[in-house]
């Protein structure tokens, strides 16, 4: 037997560094769980309750277009007088603009700044919105326009464009409400909406006209907040699914349908009733942007704030589930 002799000073040298690298091991360890990284982006606004997200990605940046929660305690319902707008171009970092439009701004409106969306089409913002209407009993849906995401914005029409008595599968006097469109890849444009009947219809190239009947689609326990997007050549319609709210989507592969039902995207998001979703590629990533209540200590399902995490597509197109989390977008 062969027998391998380690002079002494590097058996010294051995153990020593051995030692060092096992100290400094535990060290960093115990650093680690002393001061761990924290870091909470969620929800990406703690200034102000902001509610019912809606993104918009022009050029290089993502602008964010909210409701506005009033912050007083004093009673239980979704008070909201304008909207407000954000943009960033890194979905980290967020810049507030001047509050670019209010219910006053549409002269036919008595209240209730709700759900809205801006859609770009030559150089134009069309930013579609829910209001109550001040002689049509019920909610309507009205657009504003602008030359630039930022505004200053003005009522397109003098009047809305959708009123309560142009829907009637439901009798609710709210069912028209959270308008979501899109414009197609051959230039169509379609506007979606409703609460517990989604209601779609083409609109004219001019963005401020409907262009043929309206029609409905059958989702299973659909609340609100329809959010439709298209990704790699399918159609996703995304809604509110029951109360409180799950978000649930639909895919297809034509806009006009079948819808296949896939399931539950989003789980009840944390301390609000409602959940209100819009979903963005930006940058080679794909947003799941939301609302939840969680700005301690008064947040709630009448206070809400924004909440951004990363949403990921299965290779058949499927989404999967997403993870609501703290820390939002850190990269
Ligand atoms: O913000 C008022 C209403 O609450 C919205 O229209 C719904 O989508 C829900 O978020």
């Amino acid at each position: 037997m062969k027998t391998i002799c380690i002079p002494f000073f590097l058996l010294i040298l051995i153990t020593s560094s051995k030692t060092l690298a096992q100290n400094n091991g535990s060290a960093s360890a115990k650093a680690k769980k002393a001061s761990p990284t924290e870091v909470y982006n969620n929800p990406i606004i703690k200034d102000k309750y902001t509610a019912d997200p809606a993104a918009l990605v022009y050029k290089d940046k993502v602008y964010l277009y909210t409701g506005h929660d009033v912050p007083e305690k004093d009673f239980n319902f979704y008070r909201m007088n304008d909207w407000l707008v954000y943009s960033s171009s890194d979905m980290i970092h967020w810049q507030e603009h001047p509050v670019p439009l209010k219910v006053t701004d549409f002269s036919w409106a008595k209240g209730d700044a709700w759900a809205s969306q801006v859609i770009e089409k030559n150089g134009k913002f069309y930013w579609y919105v829910a209001v109550e209407h001040g002689t049509v009993p019920g909610k309507a849906i009205g657009i504003a326009v602008s030359d630039s995401p930022t505004g200053p914005f003005k009522d397109a029409l003098g009047k809305a464009l959708i009123t309560n008595d142009m829907t009637t599968k439901t009798k609710i006097s709210w069912d028209d409400i959270d308008p979501s469109v899109i414009i197609d890849d051959d230039g169509q444009a379609y506007l979606f909406w409703g609460n517990t009947v989604c209601n779609y219809v083409k609109l004219k190239p001019n963005m401020l006209e409907i262009d043929g009947p309206i029609q409905t689609i059958d989702l299973p326990n659909f609340t609100e907040a329809p959010w439709i997007h298209k990704h790699k050549g399918y159609y996703y319609l995304s809604y509110a699914y029951q109360f409180p709210e799950k978000i649930a989507y639909a895919m297809s592969k034509s806009i006009n349908g079948p819808w296949e039902y896939k399931g539950i995207l989003n789980e009840i998001a944390g301390n609000s009733n409602t959940n209100h979703q819009a979903i963005i590629d930006f940058k080679g990533k794909s947003y799941f942007i939301y609302h939840n209540g969680s700005i301690p200590t008064e947040g709630g399902s009448f206070r809400r704030s924004v909440c951004i995490d990363r949403l990921y597509y299965n290779n058949d197109g499927s989404i999967k589930r997403v993870i609501m989390t703290s820390e939002g977008i850190t990269e």
